[in-house]
């Protein structure tokens, strides 16, 4: 048990270095979108204590969760009526592989954490070293589905040799933010993300995928020999 313990311990310390360190690519009148998970947490508290030090940058969050931490923290935020184009957003992921293709949405903010990365000049990803694979496919992906018709959508992706689970939390159905529902989709081995990405955005009824592809422009590993920079 101490192991475990021990393990939880060294990947939370990890993921607070690559937070902290994707402030290195902060600069004074950014305007940031701020992914989601605890990894991000702790970038959020890394742009807290820059704002502290009288740096000047403004937020936008992917998630409910994400502004309460910004706000607690005390970095300012905006919203996309009066920001056409973020200069970089920084966020987590739950795989990422040698071509920075990246799954992501354990979180179940998948959907607005892809507008953020789209809208930015440049995506950062910061990620602890259990999340690196060689394939991507090992972690469920999320794809964000609407309730209306889920069933009809899940079978469709069957054929494509996911196998949806309807997410639930507390015994309930997990609702997104956006109020739509997340089937997490268990492939094991994606062989090509682009193609996979396209056939599911095919399927009436999905709303978006938990694939980034060819989104990520760097990724920062917190390793426990150090930080790796992937670009
Ligand atoms: C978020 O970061 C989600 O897309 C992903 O599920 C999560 C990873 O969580 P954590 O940083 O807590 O490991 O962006």
């Amino acid at each position: 048990m101490k192991g475990l313990n021990q393990m939880k311990i060294n990947q939370e310390e990890l993921k607070k270095a690559a937070g902290e360190a994707s402030i290195k690519y902060v600069e004074d009148g950014m305007k940031i979108g701020l992914g989601s998970g605890s990894t991000v947490y702790w970038l959020i508290q890394a742009l807290g204590q820059y704002i502290k030090d009288g740096g000047k940058i403004e937020g936008i969050p992917s998630s409910e969760q994400t502004q309460r931490w910004a706000a607690e923290a005390g970095v300012p935020l905006t919203t996309f009526s009066k920001v056409e184009q973020l200069d970089v957003t920084i966020d987590g992921a739950d795989e990422v592989d040698k071509n920075l293709q990246l799954i992501k949405g354990g979180g179940g903010a998948l959907f607005r954490e892809k507008i953020i990365a789209a809208a930015a000049k440049t995506l950062i990803i910061i990620v602890d070293e259990t999340k690196k694979v060689k394939q991507l496919g090992r972690f469920p992906l999320p794809v964000e589905v609407l309730p209306f018709g889920w069933e009809v959508t899940a079978n469709r992706i069957s054929k494509l040799g996911g196998k949806p689970e309807l997410r639930k939390k507390d015994g309930d159905i997990y609702r997104s933010d956006n109020g739509n529902y997340i089937l997490d989709c268990s492939f094991s081995y994606i062989a090509d993300p682009a193609i996979l990405e396209s056939q599911l955005k095919n399927i009436v009824g999905v709303v978006e995928t938990g694939l980034f592809v060819n989104m990520a422009d760097k990724v920062i590993v917190g390793k426990l020999d150090g930080l790796e920079v992937i670009e």
